[in-house]
């Protein structure tokens, strides 16, 4: 019996699932080691399509499993036919998080998907149970199909081929000891992904005591914690260690890391290879919601190679009850932040946009004190109504006057083993006390934000506002105000924003897929779709530099008082600096520039500092000139990822992911500095 387990990932415009797949992993490992069968029986887990299409064509399985994620889902049922052509006798299961949570719901859903024999879904996130009493029903009746929908398997729902009545078992009880699953490392089942740069995944505790109504993670059977022994996780990790390529990152799918005692047990190991092997050399999961204490020791520990990815979502408390969140107080958030800064790692704030009960009002207010908490970058994230997560129930749909959208999910389209695949996301655009036109103008304000605010990007001409008495968020406010003064290429490049924004989002699925097939090819080139705010956050940072300066110098002018001479003249220095150091497209050309900045004020040492004093403090009796130069190991990188991604908006949100903002500027040739007079 041939038995392959698959969590495809899109890949034609870019690898869009970027770790090993430990869901099946797990699966893969948890039927061998229970499953009983008077054979024995091969397992092979796969994550790219091509080579899921390869293998079927090689060796069609007996039975084929598939995960589902709201970004895979219509790849997976490509997939179940494509097997289903080559072999059909082939048993198809599905599982994952990916499905409704009514009844009514997952009925309707699965009748959607006949190429699915059958639907595995334990309690949210748990398949191994389930997954294993419906294999053993398998084995049990012959390893053949006839048989398989006699009576209902606990932890399934299905079809019944021939009545099209639905069958639905019983729940099956949750793992406590998650060690019961044997490892898919030590398994040896992750081996060939070890070389490919995706990040390992692991995961130390399943289940989250929260219940936020947009998550998945909020259902009450997944609210108990249960973990894997240290001594498991210990042999994982020298497992990874001792394979692995160096280079390559480490992610956590824990829901809370670092918010529970044992988790400071791992990070003390994780600190103790970081020393040995200089790996992970960057760890991401979704750090906990309380106990920041124990975040911030556990943070330490890691040596800053963990970023907080805890995310406040809205601070409005209306929001919170709404969704049934607990947010981390604002208070340990802001000390967390301090925490991050001292260790030099960025922090981002995250929000999202159009939760019930939010206001244009308070969302915007919610942005300003998340960056007075001392973040480097705040993210406000589209509301998406996801199957398995509570607020996507007609209930709660009903409750709040959501209206919703179709859309692509981004690069997540191709072809594979038949027709066009496209996955769609239903996003809200609108609720009761959200506007669509409060939606398009809180995008606006998160791009101009996401251009101006960014990993500190313009730290120097923020700090100058600040020692005025002006607030970061003050000055993004009043740029949205006064963009129709903005120069004309920044202005179009906003109002192009704003145009695709719209152009992506359907009524309907079918319309969003109709649209999609149209204008593939520009969908796969990146030319089209792709995420929209960072396309145009790279647009306005490296291709209307220029204007974008003149219009943050304006922004800035006008808040200050007009008979600070002083002020006014620190900011035309700094702007001035930008331009002289601050890289932009197209490269080749900024690359070879190396012009020299004449200036009163040393802004350089302000800024190198830690912007000790003010900037007045760092001026000098006459100007002086400084030589810049571009550092030669940007420019070997600058250039090598121009040639893989090219230097098109797409493109650029492509390779800058893997850099700092600071990255793209120019150094100052310190020997050369030297009074003008001089
Ligand atoms: C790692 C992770 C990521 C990674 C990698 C994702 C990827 N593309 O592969 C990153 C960080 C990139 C990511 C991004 C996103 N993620 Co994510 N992510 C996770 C996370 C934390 C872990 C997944 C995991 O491996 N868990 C561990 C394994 C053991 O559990 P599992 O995957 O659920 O698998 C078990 C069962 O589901 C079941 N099962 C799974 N497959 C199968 C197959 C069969 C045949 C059977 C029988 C059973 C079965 O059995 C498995 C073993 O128990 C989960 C949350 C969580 N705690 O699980 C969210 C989660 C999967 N992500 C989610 C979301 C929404 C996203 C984003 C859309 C967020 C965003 N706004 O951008 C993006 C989309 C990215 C994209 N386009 O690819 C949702 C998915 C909801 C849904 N309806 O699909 C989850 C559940 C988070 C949540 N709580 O809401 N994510
Ligand atoms: S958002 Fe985080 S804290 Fe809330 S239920 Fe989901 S995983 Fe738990």
């Amino acid at each position: 019996m041939r038995l392959y387990l698959a969590d495809l990932g899109h890949n034609l415009v870019t690898a869009t699932s970027d770790t090993y797949p430990l869901g099946v992993g797990n699966l893969a490992t948890y039927a061998k080691a229970y499953a009983k069968s008077p054979k024995p029986f091969d397992v092979a887990i796969f994550r790219d399509p091509q080579e899921l299409r390869a293998a079927i064509e090689k060796a069609a399985p007996d039975v084929i499993g598939f995960s589902s994620y709201s970004w895979n889902h219509h790849l997976a049922l490509s997939f179940a036919d494509f097997a289903k052509s080559i072999n059909p006798n082939v048993l198809t299961l599905m599982g994952g998080p990916n499905f409704p949570l009514t009844e009514e719901e997952q009925e309707s859903w699965i009748r959607t998907m006949p190429q699915i024999d059958m639907h595995v879904r334990g309690p949210t996130y748990e398949g191994e149970r389930a997954f294993l009493n419906t294999l053993q029903r398998f084995i049990d009746i012959g390893a053949r199909r006839e048989g398989m929908w006699d009576e209902a398997i606990d932890g399934t729902l299905f079809v019944h081929p021939k009545s099209q009545e639905i069958l639905r078992g019983g729940e099956v009880p949750r793992i406590r000891d998650l060690d019961e699953i044997p490892s898919p490392y030590l398994a040896g089942l992750m081996d060939k992904f070890f070389d490919t740069g995706l990040f390992a995944l692991m995961q130390l505790a399943r289940g989250c005591p929260f219940t936020c109504a947009f998550c998945n993670s909020a259902v009450k059977s997944n609210s108990k914690v249960f973990r894997h022994s240290f001594e498991r996780t210990k042999a994982d990790l020298d497992y990874i260690v001792a394979r692995i390529n160096h280079a390559s990152p480490l992610c956590f799918a824990d829901d809370n890391f670092g918010m529970y005692l044992q988790d400071e047990e791992v990070a003390d190991y994780l600190g103790h290879l970081m020393e040995k092997y200089d790996w992970p050399k960057y760890i991401r999961t979704t750090t906990g919601k309380n106990r920041g204490d124990r975040i911030i020791k556990v943070m330490r520990k890691a040596k800053g190679r963990l970023p907080m990815t805890s995310s406040v979502q809205s601070l409005n408390p209306t929001v919170l009850k709404n969704v049934k969140r607990d947010n981390i107080s604002l208070d340990t958030y802001a000390e967390v932040q301090q925490e991050l800064h001292a260790t030099g790692m960025q922090s981002y704030g995250e929000l999202i946009l159009c939760m019930p009960g939010e206001t244009k009002e308070s969302f915007m207010d919610a942005v300003d004190k998340l960056i007075e908490t001392g973040v480097s970058r705040v993210a406000a994230h589209q509301l998406m109504l996801l199957h398995g997560a509570p607020l996507a129930n007609p209930d709660s749909r009903e409750k709040f006057g959501f209206k919703v959208r179709h859309r692509v999910v981004a690069r997540c389209l191709g072809k594979y083993a038949g027709p066009t695949v496209v996955e769609t996301e239903e996003m809200v655009v609108e609720s009761e006390q959200f506007s669509f036109q409060d939606y398009l103008d809180t995008r606006v304000f998160h791009l101009l934000l996401t251009i101006f605010y960014y990993e500190n990007n313009f730290e120097e001409a923020f700090r100058l506002a600040r020692s005025r008495g002006i607030r970061p968020f003050q000055i993004v406010r009043h740029m949205q105000d006064i963009l129709d003064q903005a120069p004309r290429p920044f202005r179009d490049a906003v109002s192009n924003y704003l145009d695709e924004n719209q152009q992506e989002l359907f009524d309907t699925r079918a319309d969003c897929v109709a649209w999609a097939e149209q204008n593939y090819d520009a969908l796969i080139s990146g030319e089209l779709g792709g995420n929209l705010l960072s396309k145009y956050s790279m647009i306005g940072r490296f291709i209307v530099l220029s204007e974008a300066l003149a219009f943050l110098r304006q922004a800035i002018s006008d808040l200050l008082d007009e008979n600070d001479d002083e002020a006014q003249v620190m900011l035309e220095t700094i702007i001035n600096y930008y331009g002289a150091v601050m890289l932009h497209v197209p490269f080749s050309e900024s690359l070879e520039r190396e012009p020299v900045w004449t200036s009163l004020y040393d802004v350089e040492n302000w800024r190198n500092s830690g912007y000790e004093g003010s900037l007045l403090d760092y001026r000098f009796d006459a100007p002086r000139e400084f030589q810049t130069r571009v550092d030669p190991r940007v420019k070997t990188t600058l250039l090598s990822r121009i040639k893989t991604f090219g230097e098109h908006a797409s493109g650029l949100g492509r390779f800058t992911r893997t850099m700092f903002a600071n990255d793209f500027r120019r150094v100052f040739t310190n020997a050369e500095n030297r009074h003008v007079a001089e």
